[in-house]
């Protein structure tokens, strides 16, 4: 065993370069700390949102973060320095500068302050150039993040939300997991949806017919299976800002059990990638949530797996078109 260092600080530092995935403190990637004062140093910023309050059925979501950073030290050999991706025959994210931001804080059964918290957050990564990665929690986080957009610094984004649910229920409170994309285009937080993966027994007729007739685009799972990445693009104006909402329950429970509502006939992993690259290509990525892992459901770490790999490759997405930017 190793001496402490003279200064009493730590024998091992996060994102020491030549340390394994399970040494070291669990930040995403075991990437460093940020702090509010270097955050215009950064490209991408990783926000933990701990808040599963607008659960519906069951709760858990609130653990996501942590067993997503912890999933992702998987891909930290030496430090995440290099992340060489074998099918592309390229390193991902090359160049990018990428730091955990931490969660925003919590304060249990006050979610009027939580939900403002959220907003403050990610407004805050907004206004220092940098683009917000967040981590639910249940998916009405996603509500408060798009607030942060409304009269910032960035152009009202184009919606485009992974999910096995429309998330446009009228029957939920305000401010459900089952609500979000409802509040965003009655709060004209977004310039349109694209709606990608649904399916199921949850959504009402009236919320379906009603999202369709404000100009929701709605493609389900068997019509993307059908018709491909083609009938996504085409409801996407190109090159548009854009915000990516992926609901981890959009994917089969085969792939991702860790999720509080999920529903058999989802996507595949590879699906789900090559459509999200897909839609970072076609326009402008500024801001992306992933939300509902749930650990105490999954099995083996699938899901917190399934979804830090599916950041990476969705941040590289974005990256590597050179689409992030102002
Ligand atoms: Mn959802």
């Amino acid at each position: 065993m190793s001496e402490p260092p003279a200064n009493g600080g730590p024998t091992v530092l996060p994102g020491h370069p030549g340390s394994m995935p399970y040494v070291g403190i669990a930040t995403f990637l075991k990437l460093p700390v940020t702090t509010l004062a270097s955050l215009s140093e950064l490209d991408f910023a990783i926000l933990g949102i701990p808040y599963d309050e607008g659960t519906s059925n069951r709760p858990g979501a609130r653990f996501g973060p942590r067993a997503i950073r912890d999933a992702s030290t998987l891909y930290s050999y030496e430090g995440g320095v290099e992340l060489f991706d074998v099918e592309l025959g390229r390193a991902i994210l090359v160049g990018a500068r990428v730091a955990d931001f931490g969660d925003v804080p919590i304060d249990p059964s006050d979610s009027d302050s939580a939900r403002a918290a959220m907003t403050g957050a990610v407004r805050a990564i907004l206004e220092a150039g940098a683009t917000p990665v967040c981590l639910g929690g249940d998916h009405s986080v996603t509500a408060s993040i798009l607030q942060a957009f409304a009269g910032g610094p960035v152009p009202k984004p184009y919606l485009v939300h992974l999910d096995t649910h429309m998330d446009f229920d009228s029957y939920l409170p305000r401010h459900a997991h089952g609500t979000p994309i409802r509040l965003a285009v009655e709060g004209e937080l977004v310039t349109g949806v694209t709606q990608v993966g649904i399916r199921g027994l949850n959504s009402g007729l009236a919320d379906w017919e009603e999202a369709r007739s404000l100009g929701v685009n709605v493609i389900t799972c068997s019509r993307f299976r059908d018709e491909g990445i083609a009938a996504v693009l085409e409801t996407i104006p190109a090159g548009a800002p854009l915000y990516l909402s992926i609901d981890i329950d959009v994917f089969d429970p085969s792939a991702a059990p860790g999720t509080g509502t999920p529903e058999p006939g989802g996507l595949s992993y590879v699906e789900g990638r090559e459509l999200i690259r897909a839609v970072a290509a076609h326009g402008r990525v500024q801001g992306i949530d992933l939300v509902e892992v749930s650990p105490q459901y999954d099995h083996a770490q699938l899901t917190s797996t399934l979804a830090a790999r599916l950041l990476l490759d969705t941040m590289d997405a974005a990256w590597s078109q050179g689409t992030r930017g102002r």
